[in-house]
């Protein structure tokens, strides 16, 4: 029999491990569109919408290319559901001699494929994912030979791997590796010049796409009335282009602002396209570095977005493998409260949140310091499970997937993880919402209060986290300034801003 190849969701590229070490003659392509995959958790449903239409299309360009593709839709009579049941219904159908498949991006996906070797009894061959720079045994390497990970450090090592920005004598390009420092200020608030992302038009495939995800998944958190997302390499390539041409130049300098009603501001809107496939980081990183050395783009945003890449994103990623599939049910500092209704509506006051999550209902997007530094920040301070937080930003975001969400959400934004990822936890109140965006002058409460019915909640949550986990992070040197000011504060003061945060808690 043929060789069985299934490939998954994200992994839409034709220079995908198991299909470059295959034969287009003696390999069936398998396909799968499937229930448990749009339901494990509800996502969003332009998420859903992007995922199978962009399948779809990659699977017409597989078959272009010469590949024989049996591709399994959702609504297909016999569809049995899940990637197991439907690689089992593929072995009746082609009698494989063996199955090769590509490692997925979650623990819960793996351990099915380990079991389909027993199941079927033919051999399964489990594909490392090369897409990523950075190998499991690399990264546990890198890790075991230290006693903290930090991502700065890490980041070094991906800078010398690659040569990104090394000079000849094996220096960082302009003399530092990071050039952070330039990359904190707030966006002008009218700028004629912003750089705007395609919004690709539905072709017929996409279209027949939306019309199932509208009537299936009807009680999925979303819209589908501004879906704009590319759906084929091509497409995504024209939106890697624009972001290079417009947007590169300044993405740096306005990387952490927020403006009301401006969504994308000089973000990539990539993440989407890298993670599914259809957009290769490396590439993506050699083309800024070579409009760096054109003279087109300053160090700093160069710098700036090569790091989110080769530093960030490996990074989050050798955490997810490497902490181990019981990573997502840390807790480190009990934060126990539910998730606030107004997560699904976008229904709030907080001007702040209602534009984060207005949008990320829309758009299936926001960018990170809105998903950091506003919905993050918020859960961290109002002391929410992070179980909840993390299950919301699997689903809403269409760039969601569990190796990369997971230590976003559980390390950096909420500190579950104790300071295994990141040093100390963003916690803030509204000053710093206030210095990088303009949300708070349409805002109805007040940011420059404390206490009081118009005072900015930001504020008495951000203090009451402090007390509340003195025991867990006054020792943290990173942390001494918000505790020596917590400490000056006047005991009546304290007294009040508690009070104020716990009548505000009861009221979500
Ligand atoms: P840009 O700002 O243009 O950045 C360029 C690229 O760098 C992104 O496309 C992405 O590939 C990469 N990148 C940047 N920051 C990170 C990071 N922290 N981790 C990994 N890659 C990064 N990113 C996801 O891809 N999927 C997620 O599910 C996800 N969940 C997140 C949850 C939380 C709580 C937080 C704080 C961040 C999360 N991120 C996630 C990281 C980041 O917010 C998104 O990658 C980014 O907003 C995507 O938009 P963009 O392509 O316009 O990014
Ligand atoms: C996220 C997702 C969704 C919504 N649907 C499918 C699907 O129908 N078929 C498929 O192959 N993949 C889907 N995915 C992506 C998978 O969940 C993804 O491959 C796993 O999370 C492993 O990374
Ligand atoms: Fe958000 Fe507070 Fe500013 Fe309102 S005042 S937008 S709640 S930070």
């Amino acid at each position: 029999g043929p060789l069985l190849i299934p490939v998954l969701g994200d992994q839409l590229t034709p220079d995908i491990a198991a299909l470059r070490a295959a034969h287009r003659d003696d390999s069936i392509v398998l396909m799968m569109e499937v229930a448990d995959e749009t339901a494990y958790v509800k996502h969003h449903k332009a998420k859903i919408a992007f995922i199978l239409s962009a399948m779809r299309h990659h699977a017409e360009r597989l078959h272009a290319l010469g590949w024989t593709v049996d591709y399994v839709t959702l609504d297909a009579p016999d569809n049995r559901g899940s990637f197991t049941s439907e690689v089992a219904r593929a072995v009746e159908r082609h009698q494989p001699r063996a199955i090769h498949v590509t490692e997925p991006g979650e623990w819960r996906v793996r351990s099915m494929i380990e079991s389909w070797e027993t199941r079927f009894a033919i051999p399964v061959t489990i594909h490392e994912d090369d897409r990523f720079l950075c190998s499991h045994a690399e990264f546990d390497s890198w890790a075991a030979a230290r006693n903290q990970l930090r991502m700065e450090f890490f980041y070094r090592d991906m800078r010398r791997k690659t040569g990104l920005l090394m000079t000849d004598a094996g220096e960082p390009e302009g003399g530092q590796w990071n050039y952070d420092a330039d990359n904190r200020k707030p966006a002008p608030d009218r700028d004629l010049l912003m750089p705007h992302p395609i919004r690709f038009r539905p072709d017929d495939v996409t279209q027949a796409v939306l019309d199932m995800v509208a009537d299936r998944f009807a009680d999925h958190i979303g819209s589908l009335d501004y879906f704009h997302f590319a759906v084929t390499h091509d497409e995504a390539l024209r939106q890697r282009k624009r972001f290079l041409d417009d947007a590169l130049p300044r993405f740096g300098d306005y990387q952490d602002a927020m403006l009301t009603d401006e969504p994308f501001l000089w973000h990539s809107i990539l993440s989407p396209y890298i993670n599914a496939g259809l957009l290769d980081p490396l590439d993506l990183c050699r083309e800024v570095k070579a409009r760096y050395r054109a003279g087109k783009v300053p160090l700093n945003c160069a710098e700036g977005f090569i790091r989110q890449i080769i530093g960030w994103r490996e990074y989050v990623r050798g955490v997810y493998w490497h902490e181990g599939p019981d990573y997502g049910k840390r807790n480190a500092l009990e934060a126990q409260r539910d998730l606030p209704d107004f997560y699904w509506t976008g229904e709030t006051d907080m001007h702040c949140l209602a534009q984060a999550i207005g949008q990320t209902i829309d758009h299936g997007y926001a960018h990170h310091i809105q998903r950091l530094m506003i919905t993050g920040n918020f859960a961290l301070i109002a002391g929410i499970d992070p179980h909840q937080v993390h299950v919301w930003y699997l689903e809403v975001y269409a760039d969601a997937y569990e190796w990369v969400e997971m230590p976003n959400t559980i390390g950096m934004a909420l500190f579950a993880d104790g300071g295994l990822l990141g040093s100390k936890p963003y916690a803030a109140g509204g000053a710093y919402i206030n210095r990088m965006s303009n949300y708070c002058g349409t805002c109805r409460y007040d940011v420059k209060k404390r206490v009081g019915d118009d005072a900015c909640p930001f504020n008495a949550l951000y203090w009451d986290f402090i007390a509340r986990n003195e025991r867990r992070l006054a020792r943290n040197p990173r942390m001494a300034m918000p505790y020596r000011n917590w400490q000056r504060m006047k005991e009546e003061d304290r007294a009040a801003t508690r009070k104020q945060a716990a009548r505000f808690l009861e009221s979500l």
